[in-house]
């Protein structure tokens, strides 16, 4: 499949401001690793300290440089899977390892030792034709199945690891700094390197555990199609990186993110998946810290041995995708995923992070949304238009405005006066309500959610233990820290009937700003240095935030119903495994023609990447679509596997039925359309939850590919 053509847009650049984010020269780990050129690792691998245990292979590897020796943990793992930790051999204290994603501590095989000498150690899968080669200098490990080799790591030498050290004797702040005349160039070139603390715009962070990064190469042989690591506005295929321009996977909040860009935005799933006719593997880089992905797809000369002379060896130009992995934190903790066909990867990563949660089925129907529905009178008539028009619809949708001062759980009494008659006469249709919940919690004493999480030290707390405080919609906000265990199991209480007046059990959540949205701190997002439950700074669980909001509310809702009925929570910010609590969708985009186009390999991209209860605003968030463009967006939404129409708060109002009677016919049957194959849908989202087949997918070609 070639990478569609890139186009620009008119409206995008009004849209978002870039020089609120970083680019790939702003962050300080990339720049620090970008000094390690590709060449001979300067790592080697001590092949007397194998040992052979029974769920794994371990073994020591040092740097030639600074003599830090690193333990590397090689297991072969049930279904076609291999798994290697790479991790300080004495950390000064714990690196953080990503908790809670895999859904259950996978199953291993045993390994053995075929041959070990001369700087050799080839392990083997017993009974299986897999085998894994080592190389003790430079350490590298090749991955082989039936003979061929699929993927080699560390290929290229970049393998890098920060350990953690003390924190130098006098370092000052950078105010401090600026007052200090008697500072010597290497020291600031120290700072350029962000080692303790790193600046972007008026914006500080400081380090508590100074360097901490960690990068790795994979070679996939054979391969030029690479695809996944959401979410980018960009191609399903995926690009070659070039300096300062690598995938970003760090969430944000980026109102009319541009497109064909690969920056950040509001989801990150570290999967990638990698194509050829007859070998489909996969690589699942398990770490929720800020991670850039180089990719490096060219063409290599290979030997092939021929049997006529048998002495002559001839050569063959074959593809390669180089793939390198950087991390601002954490540990290298990398699942190879050996296919062979697509499906299998599809299961493969499922086996690990768990299959889509199987919607309830009105949430396949069609979504009606937008920023905002006023009142009860306007939901009343949105309502009632629909069947005045005759379009079927399920579930209408209630924006910030619906709720006092944007305390989330209330609201706001004179619009919505009676929401229980509201969802009683919704209900009767048997339709449904979604209300939106962001995590951020108005500051104020009098709320009582507040007031609650603030006594019992539920919040994000700041780099001096205070509760973080960030300005968000209600002005002054802390952050509930979802993390904590104990912080989801109260938060998921506060979705009982007892607790959330006025909801029924026709209400279903939405949660959005989740990455989360801080509005005045850097690239709109939480500071680094804030502190989460385990004593974790931030920069280590970032891309967890919305994954953990979503299991929370999820958590709420079935409990809600005594364990009884499926949830939906539709999440902004989502991470490996998100597909188990529910639907994602891309967020702002814009009402133009090339944001309806750049949805599909979006919503492509992110099924891949197992999720694929996903969609995109129908019509574009931002801006008034022309009535061809709104038409056409509902013709492709219908086939997408979340439809909702969605709009902003300035935007014109947008109901099917406002664009005309041609207009409305059009749309009428479109969305007839989407109901028509409503139980092929389900059907397909059942395959999703029990087999993990993506609902949404691009045909792959090959011999054994469905
Ligand atoms: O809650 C308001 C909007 C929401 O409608 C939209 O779907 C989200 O992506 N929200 C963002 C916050 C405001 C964006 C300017």
């Amino acid at each position: 499949m070639e990478p569609a053509k890139e186009e620009e847009s008119s409206v995008q650049d009004e849209a978002v401001d870039k020089s609120n984010f970083k680019n790939c020269n702003h962050i300080a780990f990339y720049r620090r690793q970008k000094l390690l050129h590709p060449g001979k690792s300067l790592y080697q691998a001590l092949l007397d300290s194998v040992t052979l245990c029974n769920d794994s292979v371990k073994l020591q590897i040092i740097n030639e440089e600074n003599k830090v020796p690193l333990l590397v943990e090689i297991y072969a793992i049930e279904g076609n899977i291999f798994r290697l930790k790479i991790n300080e051999v004495a950390p000064l204290k714990s690196r953080y390892e990503v908790p809670d994603v895999l859904i259950k501590e996978p199953t291993t095989q045993r390994l053995s030792i075929a041959q070990k000498e001369a700087g050799i150690l080839v392990l083997t899968c017993v009974g299986e034709d897999r085998k894994l080669h080592i190389t003790a200098n430079p350490f590298q490990i090749e991955l082989e199945s039936k003979g061929e080799t699929i993927l080699s790591v560390n290929t290229s030498g970049m393998l890098y690891f920060e350990h953690l050290q003390p924190p130098p004797q006098n370092s000052k702040t950078t105010a401090q700094k600026k007052e200090d005349t008697s500072i010597d160039s290497s020291q600031e070139n120290q700072e350029d390197l962000g080692l303790w603390q790193e600046e972007f715009g008026s914006f500080l962070d400081i380090k508590a555990n100074g360097p901490t990064s960690i990068g790795l190469d994979f070679s996939l042989h054979g391969c030029e199609h690479v695809y996944g690591i959401p979410e980018h506005a960009e191609t399903l295929l995926l690009k070659n990186t070039s300096d300062d321009d690598a995938y970003r996977l760090f969430n944000l909040d980026v109102y009319g993110h541009k497109i064909y860009d690969k920056m950040g935005i509001y989801g990150s799933v570290p999967f990638l998946l990698a194509h050829k006719p007859d070998r489909t593997s996969g690589i699942f880089w398990l770490n929720s810290s800020e991670t850039l992905v180089e990719i490096n797809t060219k063409a290599v000369m290979e030997h092939v041995p021929s049997r006529s002379p048998p002495d002559i060896t001839k050569r063959r130009v074959v593809p390669q995708t180089d793939v390198h992995w950087m991390s601002e934190s954490g540990i290298i903790d990398v699942f190879l995923l050996m296919g062979p066909t697509p499906f299998d990867i599809f299961k493969q990563y499922a086996q690990l992070t768990g299959t889509q949660a199987l919607p309830p089925l009105f949430s396949l129907g069609y979504h009606q949304c937008r920023w905002n529905y006023e009142d009860e009178q306007d939901i009343k008539a949105v309502d009632a238009g629909f069947d005045e028009h005759d379009i079927p619809y399920d579930v209408i949708w209630l924006d910030i405005e619906h709720t006092e001062g944007k305390m989330y759980f209330t609201w706001d009494k004179k619009k919505f006066q009676h929401p229980e008659r509201m969802q009683e006469l919704l209900k009767r249709k048997k339709r449904k309500l979604v209300v939106i919940i962001d995590p951020h919690i108005k500051v104020d004493p009098m709320y009582t959610l507040y007031s609650e999480a603030k006594k019992k030290g539920y919040f994000v707390k700041d780099r001096k233990g205070q509760d973080f405080e960030g300005i968000c919609w209600p002005g002054s906000s802390s952050y509930l820290d979802f993390t904590n265990p104990e912080v989801r199991e109260w938060y998921a209480d506060q979705f009982s009937f007892k607790s959330y007046k006025g909801s029924t059990d026709i209400l279903f959540v939405w949660n959005d700003m989740n990455e989360p949205s801080v509005f005045k701190g850097a690239e709109l997002t939480m500071q680094r240095d804030a502190v989460h439950h385990g004593n974790w700074e931030h920069r280590e669980v970032h891309n967890l935030y919305g994954f953990y909001q979503q299991m929370a509310t999820a958590e709420g809702l079935i409990k809600r119903s005594g364990g009884q009925n499926r949830p939906f929570v539709l999440t902004r910010s989502f991470f490996a495994g998100s597909q188990k609590y529910g639907a994602v969708w891309t967020g702002d985009n814009v009402a133009e023609w090339s944001y309806l186009k750049i949805s599909i390999p979006m919503l492509l991209t992110i099924s891949i990447a197992g999720i694929s209860f996903c969609g995109a605003d129908v019509g574009g968030f931002i801006g008034d679509p022309e009535p061809e463009l709104l038409v056409r967006w509902y013709q492709a939404g219908a086939y997408q596997p979340f439809f909702r129409g969605h709009a902003n708060i300035e935007s014109k109002r947008r109901e099917p039925w406002l664009f005309g009677d041609e207009n409305t016919q059009i749309i009428r049957e479109a969305i007839r359309e989407r109901y028509t194959l409503l139980p092929y849908l389900y059907s397909l989202f059942y395959r999703a939850h029990t087999t993990a087949e993506p609902v949404m997918r691009k045909r792959f070609t090959g011999a054994s590919s469905h």
